[in-house]
């Protein structure tokens, strides 16, 4: 499961249909040109918490009906509905994903030992493996090192999808668990990750910016740092634009410039207006992404 993943983009029409030959576009590109070992199916990027239970399954079955055993595929299933989650986590597991992830719960200030509880209640129904989703500036969840001990019990449990700026902790972690799976998840600190030790990536600018990820984590593995943080901060200066401009539309606007039919974002996530489009085929041609 060691790798860079890209956090898959779902294409939208205009009403929040899934566009299903447009996913197909976006799946193959990931592979072909941005080489990725795998993809994260329904995570922050693909928009999936704006999403109905139905268009959740919709995506899972496109993505492995179109990737098959070429890469590995880790489906995030977390939801604050439980029974939602062992639902999803059932369709994924029979569609044969290789791994679970699911978000921390979110919303109501869940205890830990409900926290726990959900986790391996997911696990059971299904018996697939499980990374924790920590993103602790989306759910206000910090999980402390005692608690991933806790949840590591569970030997389902494989591992942690990282998306978080604490590099004590994640020293922390990896020093306690050297077997678990570490994946990082902020895209603008991978050559902090990788020095940390972490395993691979989940990304949302992996989806365009695949093979300069690939390079900073080779490098900085290799030890060659310098070389490592020229490509960092060129793609730090991507992703400042693309964060200024908002993310996902920026990033399907990215693909789409490529032919690519890369829809529109879920409402109420805003479309991009006419300058920041333009702004968006400067950013291409510039980078060429
Ligand atoms: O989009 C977010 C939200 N984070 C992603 C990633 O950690 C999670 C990250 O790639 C993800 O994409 C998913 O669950 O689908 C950022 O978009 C990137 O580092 C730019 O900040 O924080």
């Amino acid at each position: 499961m060691i790798g860079l993943y890209s956090a898959l983009l779902v294409p939208f029409d205009e009403e929040g249909n899934i566009l299903e030959s447009g996913l197909r576009q976006i799946i193959r590109q990931n592979i072909e040109e941005q080489k990725i070992d795998g993809l994260y199916v329904n995570g922050s990027s693909g928009e999936n918490f704006l999403m109905n239970t139905t268009q959740k399954k919709k995506v899972f079955e496109i993505v492995k009906d179109e990737v098959g055993n070429e890469i590995t595929l880790i489906a995030q299933v977390g939801a604050i509905d439980l029974n939602e989650s062992i639902e999803l986590g059932k369709y994924a597991t029979e569609l044969g994903y290789d791994a679970l992830s699911a978000v921390t719960p979110f919303y109501y200030p869940f205890s830990f030992e409900e926290i726990k509880y959900y986790y391996n209640a997911i696990i059971e129904a299904t018996g697939n493996d499980m990374i924790i989703y920590s993103i602790p500036a989306l759910t206000g969840v910090n999980l402390s090192i005692q608690q991933f001990e806790e949840l590591f019990e569970n030997e389902k449990v494989i591992g942690i999808k990282y998306t978080a700026a604490d590099f004590f902790l994640l020293e922390r972690i990896r020093k306690a668990f050297p077997d678990k799976l570490i994946l990082s998840g902020f895209d603008e600190m991978l050559i902090q990750a990788a020095v940390s030790g972490v395993d691979g990536a989940i990304g949302s600018t992996y989806n365009i910016n695949g093979q300069r990820a690939r390079q900073i984590f080779n490098l900085a593995k290799e030890g060659k740092i310098q070389e490592a943080y020229k490509i960092q901060h060129e793609t730090n200066d991507i992703i400042e634009q693309v964060l200024a401009l908002g993310i996902y539309p920026t990033l399907k606007a990215v693909l789409s410039t490529k032919g690519i039919e890369a829809g529109a974002v879920k409402r109420p996530l805003a479309p991009l207006d006419d300058a920041s489009l333009e702004k968006v085929k400067e950013l291409v041609s510039k980078y060429n992404l």
